[in-house]
């Protein structure tokens, strides 16, 4: 039996170890430039020409060819989306597992719509590979992965809610409030979608913020998965925050790819993060 772990780029996963990964592109779409989510994509440069650019710009999913032939030839697979309320990520996976199994009919594909995005997608996927390696069966696996989603929490921090609001993906009154430069927006993955939870003054007073908000969400020192644009200092003086209060904290950083840092903007902070319920 072989099992293979797919997710889409809103993952920022770029290589995953221990068990056959493969990461599906959404893209990012201006009239200048199409931006496809490959891990080989220079974010860098993306977000360097979005900031000089005041164009239209939106961004798309994978379609279902893209998810079919990242599945490639695995006899169990987990595919793992961003929420289905502000993308269609999760919809095309669902149409290539229904065209997979037809084609393959011993083969099983089961779709993870984590409501989420970024951190949440790394721990579901890290998650998967412990049962892996415990030993645990396909259908132990699918029946624990919504369990485990109940357990996790996502923030983030935006110093723009731009392109969120200008694509609809928050409603006019978030991306109201929201619309003044200089902001630092801590928001949460409400039932899929975005909601604000603070409105900061500073940077420093946002991380504070995040770490005593994770503790009212039943954080008690589980993993976090947080993942930034441009903004590693921010990230790490969270990362060192958490391990201050709970030195024995798994936390791991690393770089927004292009769908996130197209959402998140320069400087925004994604966080996902276990609680204890
Ligand atoms: O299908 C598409 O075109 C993708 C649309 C994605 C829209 C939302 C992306 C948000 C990315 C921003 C902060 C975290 C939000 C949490 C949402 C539940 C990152």
């Amino acid at each position: 039996m072989t099992y293979k772990i797919v997710a889409d780029s809103s993952a920022n996963m770029i290589a995953f170890d221990g068990v056959d990964f493969a990461t599906v592109p959404l893209k990012i779409i201006t009239s200048q430039k199409e931006y496809v989510d490959t891990p080989e994509l220079s974010v860098g440069e993306m977000v360097s020409d979005l900031r000089g650019y005041s164009g239209k710009s939106s961004t798309s999913c994978p379609n279902v060819g893209e998810w079919i032939e990242a599945f490639g030839d695995a006899d169990r697979v987990f595919a793992i989306t961003i929420t289905s309320k502000l993308s269609g990520s999760y919809a095309s996976a669902v149409q290539a597992k229904e065209q997979y199994e037809q084609e393959y009919p011993d083969r099983r594909v089961y779709v993870v719509d984590t409501l989420s995005t970024g951190g949440t997608m790394v721990l579901v996927a890290e998650k998967i590979r412990e049962l892996l390696a415990e030993g645990a069966d396909y259908d132990k696996i699918c029946a624990e992965i919504p369990k485990y989603l109940e357990r996790n929490e996502l923030f983030f921090l935006l110093k723009s809610m731009r392109n969120l609001g200008n694509n609809g993906r928050v409603n006019p009154t978030i991306a109201k409030i929201a619309g003044v430069l200089g902001i630092n927006v801590l928001g949460i993955a409400r039932e899929g979608t975005i909601a604000l939870l603070h409105k900061c003054r500073n940077q420093p007073s946002a991380m504070k913020k995040i770490l005593s908000s994770m503790k009212e969400m039943g954080y008690k020192g589980g993993k976090v998965a947080i993942s930034h644009t441009l903004n590693l200092d921010g990230a790490n003086e969270l990362f060192s925050m958490i391990l201050r209060e709970f030195p024995n904290a798994k936390v791991s950083i690393c770089e927004n790819r292009g769908l996130c840092s197209y959402y998140a903007e320069q400087g925004g902070i994604i966080i996902g993060f276990e609680k204890e319920i």
